[in-house]
């Protein structure tokens, strides 16, 4: 496994560590108690949607896909990790082999926080090869992003430790989650307090799924969407079907959002939903199709901002 360390820390993290090591505030500035409690900010879609544009173009220059061990998926992975140096993250690359491809997992550690206790949010970067993968899943990859670098933005200085994470080889079976977790120490793995799934957020004919695993995580997301008078449901298809997958396995709670896949959308849904009955929550799922008009905006804002919620709510 070969790593590689890189990032800086962000200028105004390093202004709020000098203030609070020195005693001192920032002028008019909220007490350090506040300013970690702090509400989450609103996610701004057009910059989710900027990120699904860039993948988009990465995919049209790298033979169409993003898939594991092919050069669009390489090329995703330096564009995230691009952002969030530059946002003071340290991000550390992790490299496996799958399918003899070379395949990587991005890791984004936010300075700051206790170690000791880790709340992880990821969401696998990998597209199937026939495809661009916008939804599947660019779409939980752009929304784990923005989130990362509004977490810079505000200069959030959570009780917890953030740490935000990008999967290769997805697609070909949970491969590179599970590298991850397997490669944990038992002591590290014991220090993640919850990990946190994004893996199709953006479905065109969109349901609101929250997984059925941690209940604390899942109350966390489920009263967001009740703040926003948007009914959910439990995920049902879900199980082992993701990364959060090996983090249940291994113990760690999680959970996640979902917006469904190729089962169909029905009436009663529609009530509570809108879109169309005996059609697919994501008909181009797997698809040459699965482009950057493959997006519902209302769903992609609404669990960019659900994740963000959630993200300052689990660390505060
Ligand atoms: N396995 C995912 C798609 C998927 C299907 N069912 C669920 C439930 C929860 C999260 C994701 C999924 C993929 O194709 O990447
Ligand atoms: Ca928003
Ligand atoms: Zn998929
Ligand atoms: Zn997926």
């Amino acid at each position: 496994m070969k790593l590689s360390v890189s990032g800086r820390a962000s200028t105004a993290g390093l202004v709020t560590v000098v203030m609070l090591l020195t005693g001192g505030s920032i002028a008019g500035a909220a007490p350090a108690s506040e300013v970690t409690a702090a509400a989450a900010p609103d996610i701004p879609v057009a910059n989710v949607k900027a990120h699904l544009t860039q993948l988009q173009s990465i995919a049209t220059a790298n033979g169409g896909n993003r898939a594991h061990g092919r050069a669009g998926y390489k090329a995703s992975l330096d564009y995230v990790k691009a952002k969030l140096d530059a946002a003071g993250y340290t991000t550390t690359i992790q490299q496996f082999t799958s399918s003899s491809r070379v395949g990587y997992n991005l890791i984004a550690d936010w300075p700051g926080g206790d170690t000791n206790q880790v709340v992880m949010a990821g969401s696998h970067l990998d597209s199937v090869t026939s495809g661009a993968g916008i939804n599947d899943n660019g779409s939980g990859s752009a929304a784990v992003l923005e989130t990362a670098l509004a977490v810079s933005r505000a200069g959030y200085q959570p009780t917890k430790h953030l740490r935000f994470a990008w999967w290769g080889a997805e697609e070909l079976g949970l491969v590179g989650s599970r590298y991850y977790v397997n490669n944990l120490s038992s002591t590290n793995r014991a220090k993640i307090s919850g990990y946190l799934n994004f893996d199709m957020i953006g479905s065109p004919n969109p349901g609101y799924f929250v997984y059925d695993d941690d209940p604390a995580i899942e109350k966390t997301f489920k009263d967001y969407f009740t703040g926003l008078g948007v009914p959910t449901e439990i995920e049902t298809e879900g199980d082992g079907r993701s990364d959060h997958a090996p983090f249940k396995s291994a113990g760690v709670p999680v959970g996640g959002l979902f917006t469904g896949a190729s089962r169909t959308k029905t009436a009663a849904q529609v009530a509570k939903w809108g879109g169309t009955s005996g059609q697919a929550f994501d008909r181009c799922y797997h698809s040459s199709c699965d482009t950057t008009s493959n997006i519902s905006d209302t769903a992609l804002d609404r669990n960019s901002d659900a994740a963000a919620y959630a993200v300052w709510e689990l660390s505060s």
